[in-house]
Order: C-alpha cells, then structure tokens, then sequence
C-alpha cells in the first residue's frame, strides 16, 4: 500500500505524520489544517489593526477639545511649540535629586499609559514636549500627562 505524509507547518515546529489512508485524505486534512491557522492570522490581524486605529481617532483632540482642554494647561505655563503640534514646559526644581524624583514618578505613568514625554535635564531644570507620535500631534494622552505634571509639581 502506498503510504502518504502530510505536512503541517505550525510556525517552527514542522509535525510530519503518516496517514495510513490515501494521499487524497492526507491533503485535504493538511488543507484544512492550514487554512484554519491561515483565519487564525487574519482574525489577530484585523483585531490588532482595528484597536489602534480606534485608539487613533479617539484621541486625537478635535478643535472644541483643544479650547477646552488645553486653556488650564496655557495658563499654567505650558506653551504650543511654533513648528510643531506639541505643548511644552520648563519645570525647575530645588535640586537634581528633586527633579529627577519627579522624572522617575512620571516615568511609571508614561509606563502605565504608554505614553512617553521627550525630557531633557540638566542638574535642576527639566524641559518637557509632549506629543503624540502615533497621531503626529496633540491627544488626551497629552493632556493627561502634563496634568499629572502639574497636580506633581510643587
Ligand atoms: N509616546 N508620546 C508618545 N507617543 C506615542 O505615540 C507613543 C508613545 N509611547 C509608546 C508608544 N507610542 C507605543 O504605542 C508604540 O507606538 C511605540
């Protein structure tokens, strides 16, 4: 009797098995196995996809929300950069130990929200531009984290 194999490519391990039966039920087992794993992909995908760009057209702030949201924000000394759809502050502190006390807080909330500050320091002075890179320009996300910023700033 002819003996046949069938092949399954399940990423990087590759299983090869004899099928006592034909050839022909040995394809369409590796057919169907294949094109179930294929429609596993493309629903991850399409989930992946979908959620950030949901994320994208959530955030981004609309006109209304720019008035809104940014006013608190402008009077407390945040600025939006000339060149760019972003807000910045200079932040100054009692000492190096002070500011950087403050970075690492911010840095567990950048974590949390995946959503990180462009900071630069120098000994007492911290310098901060928030923007949100994924929207190429200013979110709630942003709002958010110069907030926190303020709320932690004594
Ligand atoms: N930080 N400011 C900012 N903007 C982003 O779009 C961003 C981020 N931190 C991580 C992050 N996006 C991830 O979702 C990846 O896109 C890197």
């Amino acid at each position: 009797m002819l003996r046949s194999r069938s092949v399954y490519n399940v990423g990087y391990l590759i299983a090869i098995h004899f099928h006592p039966g034909g050839v022909a039920q040995s394809a369409r087992s590796s057919i169907n196995a294949i094109s179930s794993c294929a429609s596993q992909v493309v629903k991850f995908a399409s989930v992946s996809v979908s959620s950030s760009s949901k994320r994208k057209m959530a955030d981004k702030l609309n006109p209304e929300e720019r008035e809104g949201l940014l006013q608190p924000l402008l009077q407390n000394g945040w600025k939006v950069q000339s060149n760019r759809d972003a807000i910045e502050k200079e932040f100054k502190f009692k000492d190096f130990n002070e500011a950087f006390g403050f970075m690492s807080r911010v840095a567990l909330l950048a974590e949390k929200m995946d959503h990180h500050p462009e900071w630069f320091n120098v000994y007492n002075k911290l310098q901060v531009t928030l923007s949100s890179h994924d929207v190429n320009g200013l979110s709630k996300r942003d709002i958010k984290m110069a907030t926190f910023m303020d709320k932690n700033f004594q």
